[in-house]
Formats: C-alpha cells, structure tokens, sequence
C-alpha cells in the first residue's frame, strides 16, 4: 500500500487472506515517496516467490501500474477513497491502463480490498486444491448466511 494510512483500508484484504490461510506480507511502498522501494519490491517479487500483488493506493494513485510495470505477476489494484474525491481520482488512476500493462482493478475502498483478497485466493486456488476446498467453503457460508426474510 501507498501509505500507512491505506492500512485502514487493505487491513481487510489481510483479513480476508488470514480467513483462507493464505500467506502474504504486508509493505508500505509508495510510487511518490519512495520510487526506489516500489522498484526494488517489484523487480523482486517473483523471486522472493510471491505470486500475486495486491497493490492498494489513493489519490494519484500510480502504485499499482507502476507495479505491474516492473512485474509479470498479476497485480490486483485497490482503489483507496480519499477525502479530496471520494476514490473517484483513485479509481480512475488506477482502472484506465494503457493496453499492455494490466491491473486488475476492484471496487473503492473496503468492498475492493475484500475482493482483492477473495480474487487473490482464487487465482491461488487454481494451483492449490486445498485453498479452493476453503474458498468454494467460505463461499457457500456466505451463501448460507443470507436470510430469506428481511426481519
Ligand atoms: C497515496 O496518497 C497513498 O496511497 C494514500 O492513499 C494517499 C495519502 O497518503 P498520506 O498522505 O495519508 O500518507 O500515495
């Protein structure tokens, strides 16, 4: 994420990968403030063996096109809500990529973090069978958990 303050934010990417038992490191890399740390954690990910970014920013929010720049790992882009524009000037910074370099862009704020996290595990999952028994389980609770009656 862009900044400790994105935490509030993707702390439920976090706890949707905690849910599913999949392993992650969370790093506050921003594109502005510290373009050396985002190119040495990009040009490094695949080595150090992650295999998906979950990148979460706002306002100017280049991290996640930056990142998917300087990686072949698919990168999954969270539009932080800032206070300025709502996420309006996230969402935009993020989803509208050139054709070449794609970023799989997700809904603002929490929703897009929850997703993050959830579409995360399934690209896992099509490597993993545990981890699509757990998502297709977490999956169906969901489902169980919706009442018919609104009272
Ligand atoms: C972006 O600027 C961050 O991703 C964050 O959403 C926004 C504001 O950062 P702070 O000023 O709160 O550190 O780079």
């Amino acid at each position: 994420m862009g900044s400790t303050s994105d935490w509030e934010t993707m702390r439920h990417a976090a706890e949707t990968l905690d849910t599913l038992g999949v392993a992650y490191d969370t790093k506050v890399v921003s594109a502005h403030r510290t373009p050396q740390r985002l190119y040495d954690y990009a040009t490094s990910a695949a080595d150090r063996g992650l295999k998906v970014i979950i990148a979460g920013a706002g306002g100017a929010a280049h991290l996640p096109g930056m990142a998917a720049s300087m990686t072949h790992l698919p990168v999954l882009g969270v539009p932080v809500e800032s206070k300025a524009l709502k996420g309006m000037d996230s969402l935009l910074s993020i989803v509208q990529m050139p054709g070449g370099i794609p970023v799989g862009t997700l809904a603002i704020g929490k929703p897009g973090a929850i997703n993050a996290g959830l579409l995360a595990a399934a690209i896992l999952a099509t490597s993993d069978d545990a981890l699509a028994e757990r998502l297709k389980a977490w999956r169906a609770a969901q489902t169980d958990g919706v009442a018919t009656d609104p009272i």
